[in-house]
């Protein structure tokens, strides 16, 4: 499953629409333009696009709260996904999601949630709708070290592994449960030897670099997809922000932050890989950040001119009956 300068180059680009959407969307909330706490994915980015690269069009993805990552990588447009955390009628979810709510059925990310491992069991169902239709789609489900900790986590992979299900679990391990560092709570250290007990294979690979994410979640899509079943991948990975805005890191030094900005950017690192290969040159590099920077520009301004949702809109989607997901 090696990594094409293609594969790169496409991967480095979401990379920096990543960052650059989610420090735009920071500077907005400050501003006072978007509605809500924001959950920053800066650090992560490695996780979202090495996997995220990897999947077909129809496969399915569930996130987390700190999802923004996950959807653009799926393949979000960031003008719709920037109208979403602003309210606006134009958004994802006409700007009833916000946030840790976006989901765009039309490219099968079923959806952020702001409720920790609550896409664990969803992710499970789609992967069993997928073996009962005879289709061949994989279901992903990106959850925190946390969320692990939780019985939605236990009772979705035990059923994945029973039914032997088309599904990848991915684990973004950063370290942290909100304000508590995972050795304060956590009786095992690795997420991945976790996956013994439901008798699939755990693999754990550093998230900030992703060469490794790639490689790792080839072998888990391709085992899945061809029906070998689950496979419990854990990402070692660092959220440069808080847990959330207003969070004032006490649990953490700065130092430990500035070393992992410092030497642990996947950006950097990957920007690095790159040009060890000759498949990153200076003006190429300058073009995907002028371009990335522009997009997310036309985003920010797109969110700033769209209207808002009109007053008859406010119990439209909200409840819906039980509908088939394509
Ligand atoms: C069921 C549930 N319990 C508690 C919370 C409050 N909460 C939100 S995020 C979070 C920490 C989650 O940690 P982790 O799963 O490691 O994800 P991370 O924030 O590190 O990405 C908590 C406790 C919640 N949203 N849902
Ligand atoms: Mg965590």
């Amino acid at each position: 499953m090696d990594l094409s300068a293609d594969v790169c180059l496409k991967i480095y680009t979401d990379m920096w629409r990543i960052r650059l959407f989610e420090e735009e969307a920071d500077r907005q909330t400050n501003l006072g333009n978007v509605v809500g706490t924001l959950h920053m994915y800066c650090g992560e980015e490695a996780v979202a696009t090495g996997v995220c690269a990897n999947l077909r069009d129809d496969d399915y993805v569930l996130g987390t709260h700190r999802s923004h990552g996950h959807c653009l990588a799926k393949g979000a447009k960031s003008d719709q996904m920037m109208a979403e955390l602003w309210g606006k009628a134009t958004g994802t979810c006409k700007g009833k999601g916000g946030s840790m709510h976006v989901a765009d059925f039309s490219l099968n990310m079923l959806g952020a949630n702001g409720i920790v491992g609550a896409g664990i069991g969803p992710t499970t169902g789609t992967a069993l709708a997928s073996k009962l239709r005879g289709t061949d789609q994989v279901s992903v489900c990106f959850f925190g070290d946390g969320a692990a900790a939780r019985g939605t986590f236990h009772e979705a992979i035990a059923m994945g592994s029973l039914w032997t299900l088309p599904v990848v679990y991915v684990c973004e391990n950063n370290g942290y449960q909100q304000w508590v560092p995972r050795e304060n709570v956590a009786v095992v250290d690795s997420v991945a030897d976790m996956a013994a007990s439901y008798s699939i294979p755990g693999v754990s690979v550093d998230g900030q670099d992703v060469v490794e994410v790639y490689e790792a979640a080839g072998e888990a899509v391709k085992r899945a997809r061809e029906g070998g079943g689950p496979t419990l991948l854990e990402a070692r990975t660092y959220r440069f922000y808080g847990h959330s805005l207003g969070d004032e890191q006490q649990y953490r030094t700065t130092e430990e932050v500035d070393e992992w900005k410092q030497n642990r950017d996947p950006i950097k690192l990957l920007a690095q890989f790159m040009r060890d290969r000759n498949w990153l040159s200076e003006e190429q590099d300058q073009t995907i950040q002028a371009n990335a920077k522009a997009e997310i520009s036309a985003a920010t301004k797109f969110a700033e001119e769209s209207p808002w949702p009109s007053a008859e809109e406010v119990e439209t989607d909200v409840v819906a009956p039980v509908q088939e997901v394509a």
